[in-house]
């Protein structure tokens, strides 16, 4: 789902996570190539341009922090700022003395009758009883459609066919919900080709009848931007408390999830993500962005590297930097504090830095190499790795042999590691250091 608009969203990223630093230049650049993205996502334009505004304002004021990449924090305001247009996490209001009634509306083909089955299987799941009314008495089969989902589910589905109206056939619903003991009513209503007062009227006699605490809207997340308007209008017109998206499967777009809460202003509380009853999700705006934004490891490692590189340590190591005291020890220490945070192969991505190597580094390769350094230098004593000098050769053929490499390998880190030290006396700040320490791997 929506992967067109993920597809290009990560481009712009992957462009971005070259950049050493983002010039004012260069957030503009980006925030237009989001802005078309989004546009092109059939996202309504008034949502667009408050996001990017809001962006924007926080991508040039924010600070340089010591544990993001400029593209890391990007990518963390545009995950935070999406989250907040999508509204609130999803859940019902059953409050009040039971049976809750949940009423379903929605136009014609929307997904109303499959969603009122797949909303019993989740209540009942989260330990409600719940009982279904069939109250569509336009089409005779909508009835029957309900009873056989009722009976796969084997769930209860109260229905009188087709000769009572809807308002009676709901009351009765719920007052057999009440004798018999069921805590929740769903109601199934009829659906037409598009809103009209006669459907309005009808569906309002409901409400004053049964008195639902849920009106939710079943609206078609394919239809895009006409979703969007079909819940303005019966939001204005009878009054929602929330809605269901449906088929969002089948949306490569996603420009009604994302413009649904701001444009209608009715939050969106579950997405229904296949035709079985059992693809009812409830909607978590941070779980959606991630999704959309296709990064859910990268938005997990951006977390965990602000929460590793903690200002202390790296005050630590700037100290040691600028007193040029920065030896084999200390490197080893860096480097295990690395490989907590994770799968090597997604961290390099991630450090400032080292965007575009992981594309021509492969995952294997840097993870083999990764150990090797790490076995060399965990075969010298505590003595050699503060004071590398003293490794003569017949030292270096024992680190060689007790890390299961070869002399040259030896001789190679070490190089490396002269020329590392030599780079950091002139950089001297801690987080350039680190971008040093760490280009010793490409
Ligand atoms: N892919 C997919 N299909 C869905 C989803 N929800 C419903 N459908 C399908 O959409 C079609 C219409 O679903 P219904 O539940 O009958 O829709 P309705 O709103 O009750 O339709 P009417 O009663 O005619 O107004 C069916 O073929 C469903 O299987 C969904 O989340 N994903
Ligand atoms: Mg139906």
């Amino acid at each position: 789902m929506f992967e067109n608009l993920t597809d290009k969203l990560q481009a712009v990223f992957r462009r971005l996570g070259k950049r050493g630093i983002l010039r004012e230049a260069d957030v503009d650049e980006v925030l237009r190539e989001i802005r078309l993205a989004l546009l092109e996502a059939d996202v309504h334009y008034k949502v667009v341009k408050d996001f990017i505004a809001r962006v924007r304002e926080r991508a040039v004021g924010a600070e340089i922090t010591r544990s993001l990449s400029p593209a890391q924090q990007v990518i963390k305001i545009v995950h935070e700022e999406l989250i907040e247009t999508l509204g609130e996490p999803g859940r019902l209001e059953l409050k009040g003395p039971a049976p809750y009634v949940i009423m379903l509306v929605g136009l014609q083909g929307s997904g109303k009758t499959t969603t009122v089955a797949k909303l019993a299987r989740y209540l009942k799941q989260t330990g409600h009883l719940p009982l279904m009314v069939a109250s569509d008495t336009y089409r005779p089969a909508a009835v029957t459609q309900l009873e056989v989902l009722g009976r796969q589910l084997e769930m209860p589905v109260h229905s009188e066919g087709q000769h009572l109206s809807p308002p009676r056939i709901c009351a009765n619903g719920v007052r057999e919900a009440r004798r018999r003991g069921y805590d929740v009513v769903i109601l199934d209503t009829a659906g037409r080709l598009q809103i009209d007062q006669e459907m309005m009227g009808e569906l309002e006699a409901v409400k004053r009848a049964v008195k639902p605490v849920e009106t939710l809207l079943v609206a078609d997340a394919m239809t895009g931007q006409e979703a969007v308007n079909v819940a303005s209008g019966f939001h204005q017109q009878i009054g929602l408390t929330g809605l269901i998206l449906t088929k969002v499967d089948g949306d490569a777009r996603g420009g009604a999830a994302i413009s649904m809460r701001a444009v209608a202003g009715v939050p969106i509380k579950f997405l229904g993500t296949g035709e079985k009853t059992d693809a009812l999700e409830v909607f978590h705006p941070d779980r959606l962005a991630s999704r959309i934004l296709g990064m859910g490891d990268v938005l997990t490692l951006i977390e965990r590297a602000e929460a590793t590189f903690d200002e202390e340590q790296a005050e630590r190591l700037e100290r040691r930097l600028r007193e040029a005291s920065f030896d084999l020890e200390d490197f080893l220490e860096q480097f295990q504090q690395i490989k907590q945070m994770g799968p090597l192969s997604q961290i390099l991505d991630m450090l400032p830095g080292l965007g575009g190597l992981v594309q021509e580094v492969s995952p294997e390769v840097t993870d083999r190499q990764f150990k090797r350094i790490e076995a060399i230098i965990l075969s010298m004593t505590p003595e050699e790795r503060r004071n590398p000098r003293i490794l003569n050769s017949s030292r270096r053929k024992r680190i060689a042999r007790g890390s299961g490499t070869t002399v040259q390998e030896v001789n190679a880190l070490l190089k490396q590691f002269r020329q590392m030290q030599r780079m950091m006396k002139q950089l001297g700040k801690g987080k350039k250091g680190m971008r040093g320490l760490m280009r010793m791997f490409g």
